[in-house]
């Protein structure tokens, strides 16, 4: 067999378990909603901007998905991720002027939340003797802002939030997502922090009910899930400017791993974060270079987002201008 009837067989194998991903997910309830809400948000923001060709819009994942053991599910296999990334990824998008669809994990960290406690409704309000409920003044500040923030956000259409559990309602969701954003082309970027599932049971082979606990052995059979980086690049927004994130606890695989997620996937940069150290620095692959990016130890309250963010930003207007310069 030749090297070209080698790649055309591995497509046609990830397009066979592309379809058979697809095929046998459960349907999203809510799939119009979310298309009507997405089509409204974009068309919004493709009429406003300074330079009249509309606003840069991305969508950021973030937290983990979870892969089912049963359909009516009462166990599942979960991914690390708390969602702090893409909440603050967020909130310096939307500083640095973009539109933000925010694909998140239902219960992760939320943009204008992060300086909230654990518990915000327990711990920042109190009840007053006539019974009204105020705002206890440690919290008084951080209430106020994640309050006035997250809602300008929201009311004027910048921001649009996407909940999510399982892998199968993950990648139908992004799949819904890339439609619109195909059209915009160039100006369309996908910042891909979410945790996803490596490998899950396909709905047809879960069993229906709770799994019972007599055996000795658990024995459940997860496969693969599908490379869906490969298809977001080649066939559902084919002009958007994409990044992944590759995450790894042995820092001396990491930057190889990365280089390898960029040739793989045809990725435009991949973030590449060691866990115990991801909130300090990244490191941004591209094609070309390897650009560490701290947070400013200096300022108590800088987050690696915030350069990371800028350095993106301005690679994103780069490729907007030329897009075949970057790949
Ligand atoms: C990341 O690497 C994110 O930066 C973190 C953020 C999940 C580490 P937190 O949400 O953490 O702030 O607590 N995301 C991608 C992780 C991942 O699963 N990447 C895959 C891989 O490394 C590629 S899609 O193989």
């Amino acid at each position: 067999m030749d090297a070209s009837n080698g790649s055309q067989d591995t497509e046609q194998t990830l397009d066979s378990q592309v379809k058979a991903f697809f095929d046998s997910a459960p349907p999203l309830q809510n799939r119009n909603d979310i298309i009507q809400k997405l089509n409204h948000f974009i068309q919004l923001n493709s009429l406003s901007s300074e330079n009249g060709i509309g606003k840069r819009i991305v969508c950021v994942t973030s937290g983990g998905t979870t892969a089912p053991l049963e359909q009516r599910c009462v166990r599942y296999v979960d991914n690390f991720s708390s969602g702090h990334r893409g909440a603050t990824s967020t909130e310096y998008f939307l500083k640095a002027g973009y539109a933000v669809i925010f694909l998140y994990r239902r219960g992760s960290f939320q943009p204008f939340c992060r300086s909230l406690p654990d518990d915000p409704l327990l711990e920042c309000f109190e009840a007053t003797e006539g019974l009204n409920i105020q705002v206890r003044e440690a919290y008084s500040k951080a209430v106020k802002t994640a309050i006035v923030d997250h809602h300008a956000a929201v009311d004027s259409g910048l921001l649009l939030k996407l909940p999510f559990s399982t892998i199968f309602e993950y990648l139908q969701m992004l799949q819904i997502i890339s439609k619109p954003m195909k059209d915009i082309g160039p100006r369309a970027m996908f910042y891909l922090a979410a945790a996803v599932s490596d490998f899950y049971v396909p709905w047809k082979d879960m069993v229906e009910h709770k799994i019972q606990s007599g055996s000795h052995i658990l024995d459940v059979k997860l496969v693969p899930v599908p490379k869906m980086l490969s298809v977001l690049r080649k066939d559902w927004a084919p002009l958007a400017f994409c990044i992944s994130f590759k995450l790894e606890t042995d820092s001396n695989i990491l930057l190889n791993k990365a280089r390898g997620a960029l040739e793989k996937y045809n990725m435009h940069a991949v973030v590449a974060n060691e866990l115990s150290t991801r909130k300090e620095q990244v490191v941004v692959v591209t094609i070309d270079d390897k650009i560490t990016v701290q947070r400013d130890k200096s300022k108590a309250d800088d987050d690696v987002e915030n350069p990371l963010i800028k350095l993106l930003s301005q690679r994103h207007s780069a490729y907007i201008e030329d897009p075949k310069r970057m790949r």
